[in-house]
């Protein structure tokens, strides 16, 4: 029988999946992604950032923090053209969702047409949606939504009690209320955190259980491990154990047994085989592309041998397009069948 949805996790149940044999914690995360998903299929996203560097917070991970000397270079505000260019090349290359991000603390009023305008063209070619430009207003998330969003990208990062190591400049509370109004303006939520940040077990069961006792899991869970970059505060931080990596990913899945579970930052230092366990633990989202927002991803070549490799597809979703040169079913490039000569 199916895993029913819970949203009253226990920190002790968490903490007893953490500490279960590895063996015994990917076997149930595994039977739990069976009951929901296609383990062969992982669902592919491309992000751009739209607005680079220059941000006021002070987000202890995070290369694009003004306040930190990590040599990225600020940018403003992508013009709409350029922008839909390089969604169109993310279609190309397989992508079904593109991910917009943006370095704000959180968008004024004047920038939310220029977002809407974004969002309606790369809709236009048939892909999935996402945007992330930290706080949103209940006015702004519904004037995303009218414009044809379908996802916005709002991470938890941490554990309530961690929290303040990591972040000073807006509260745990702030967070919540952004996801509320996303929830309220009929947006799919991703919501996620990042691990590798000299955080205990303790701290990822409580992030965890943070993102699963919401009123609706999200839709989306993205699992950053850490990027370090020189510079940020958290860099030289000491390196997770790969396999705590993997019980996150596998505890997640258990949770939160209908979300899409993202494989997301820190890919490009993980081997083939750690991707390997984590896809088998039950993740099933990558972004893919050679860059994530300011740090590198691995190259496209090399994700499409894997995905051959694997035996793994990537997922299709239907879009409502009106770009007929490219209609609204993507067709991959990273095919399975390429598998022979991998
Ligand atoms: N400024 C907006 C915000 O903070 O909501 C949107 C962009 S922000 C870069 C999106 C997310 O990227 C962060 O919440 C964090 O989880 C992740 N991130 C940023 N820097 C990272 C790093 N060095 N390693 C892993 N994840 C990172
Ligand atoms: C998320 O959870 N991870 C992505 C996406 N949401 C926006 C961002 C990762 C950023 C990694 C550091 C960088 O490239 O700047
Ligand atoms: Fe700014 Fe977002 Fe980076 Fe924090 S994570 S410093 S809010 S861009």
């Amino acid at each position: 029988m199916p895993a029913v949805i819970r949203h009253d996790w226990r920190r002790e149940e968490l903490l007893a999946l953490f500490d279960l044999p590895f063996p015994e914690l990917l076997f149930q995360a595994a039977r739990v992604h069976r009951e929901h998903f296609d383990p062969a299929q992982v669902q592919v996203s491309t992000l751009l950032s739209v607005k680079t560097g220059g941000c006021p917070e002070d987000c202890a991970y995070c290369p694009q923090a003004q306040r930190y000397d990590t040599g990225v270079n600020a940018q403003k505000l992508m013009d709409t053209g350029a922008v839909v260019a390089r969604a169109r090349a993310a279609k190309q290359a397989g992508a079904s969702r593109f991910c917009m991000g943006a370095a704000w603390r959180s968008p004024k009023d004047r920038d939310i047409p220029k977002v809407a305008a974004m969002i309606r063209e790369v809709k236009a070619l048939g892909l999935e949606t996402c945007a992330t430009l930290g706080m949103l207003e209940g006015h702004q998330a519904q004037a995303l939504k009218e414009a044809g969003l379908d996802y916005y990208n709002h991470n938890l990062d941490t554990a309530q009690d961690y929290y303040d190591s990591i972040i000073h400049t807006r509260q745990y509370q702030d967070r919540l209320d952004t996801l509320e109004h996303v929830r309220e303006a009929g947006l799919k939520t991703c919501c996620g955190g990042i691990v590798g940040m000299g955080e205990t077990r303790e701290h990822r069961a409580g992030l965890l259980l943070a993102l699963a006792n919401l009123p609706a899991h999200p839709d989306s869970v993205p699992i950053n491990r850490l990027v370090q970059v020189a510079g940020t505060p958290l860099h030289g931080s000491a390196e997770l154990d790969p396999f705590e990596f993997v019980r996150m990913i596998a505890v997640a899945r258990i949770v939160m047994p209908r979300s899409m579970v993202r494989l997301s930052a820190g890919r490009e230092s993980m081997s083939d085989e750690l991707q390997a366990l984590c896809f088998s633990a039950g993740a099933n989202s990558i972004f893919h592309g050679e860059k994530l927002l300011t740090t590198g991803n691995p190259d496209t070549a090399h994700d499409q041998a894997l995905f051959a490799r694997l035996g793994i597809r990537p997922m299709e979703v239907n879009v409502d397009a009106d770009d007929h040169d490219h209609p609204g079913t993507v067709h991959l490039d990273i095919a399975p069948q390429c598998a022979a000569s991998a």
